[in-house]
């Protein structure tokens, strides 16, 4: 009898402690995993946060199922309100409501998320302290006489430790005074005077191969908190430019989606 009772609480001990795990671990990854995003673009980018997956969606016919959905829109990074999007081959066009033709002329991101949307306002300033840039210039063997189309600047704080970060866009694409040998671009970030590269391109400068890089908006793209990337790299041609998402996770900018 008493073995019994023994092997009774014991049973019921490891069910609690089961139980207790499952709460631990297996409901917080489930919300994770149920936390969903469309993430649209004025250029017809498409990127889509489902089931734990990140997806650039590029064919014509799963972009035309975004069509006449409800999306929190944002112009130039403030929030501008609810719209239809509708696209039209090469653009995503807004409606109101009514579903009246609204026109934009500014940097549009549209949204429509199961979880609080957070997009940053950012100002880009022009870069005259040279230190971080000359040294990101000097370690790939660029010379700080080369001349650059893009020296800029923005402060963010993106891991919401409430200490801003600043991120620096570097590049000599498009360049059109000099023929310079190679063509390069660099986004990268100082933290705690630590630098965290973003995104770099360096090749030799051929005909109509320079990427030059922007940084479209800033946003909680999965809804943990800290804030994601989103970076544009326009190209020569009149083709569209390609987006990239980054993540800073672990002490390093990782790719979640881009449509390249
Ligand atoms: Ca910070
Ligand atoms: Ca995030």
């Amino acid at each position: 009898m008493k073995s019994n009772k023994v092997y009774i609480i014991l049973i019921v001990t490891l069910f609690l402690f089961a139980g207790i795990l499952y709460l631990l671990i297996g409901l917080p990854s489930r919300n994770v995993e149920k936390r969903e995003i469309t993430i649209l673009t004025g250029e017809k980018t498409a990127f889509q946060l489902k089931n734990g997956y990140w997806q650039a969606v590029n064919s014509s016919y799963e972009i035309g199922k975004y069509d006449w959905e409800k999306y929190s829109v944002y112009l130039d990074d403030e929030y501008s309100g609810e719209y239809y999007l509708w696209n039209d081959g090469d653009n995503f066009r807004l409606f109101d409501l009514q579903k009246q033709a609204v026109h934009y002329t500014e940097k549009m991101l549209a949204l429509r998320a199961n979880f609080n949307l957070n997009v940053k306002t950012f100002e880009i300033f022009e870069n005259i302290d040279y230190n971080y840039v000359l040294e990101m210039l000097e370690s790939h063997g660029i010379s700080s006489n080369e001349s650059l189309t893009v020296n800029n600047y923005l402060n963010v704080d993106i891991d919401s430790d409430g200490k801003e970060e600043t991120i620096y866009v570097v590049s000599n694409a498009f360049i059109e005074e000099v023929e310079p040998e190679t063509t390069f671009s660099f986004v990268f970030m100082i933290k705690d005077n630590k630098t965290y590269m973003l995104y770099e391109y360096q090749e030799k400068n051929l005909f109509g191969n320079a990427l030059k890089p922007y940084i479209h908006s800033i946003l909680d793209a999965d809804g943990d908190g800290s804030y994601e990337i989103l970076l544009t790299c326009s190209r020569y041609s009149i083709e569209k430019p390609i987006y990239t998402l980054y993540k800073f996770d672990n002490q390093k900018f990782k790719k979640l989606a881009s449509d390249e």
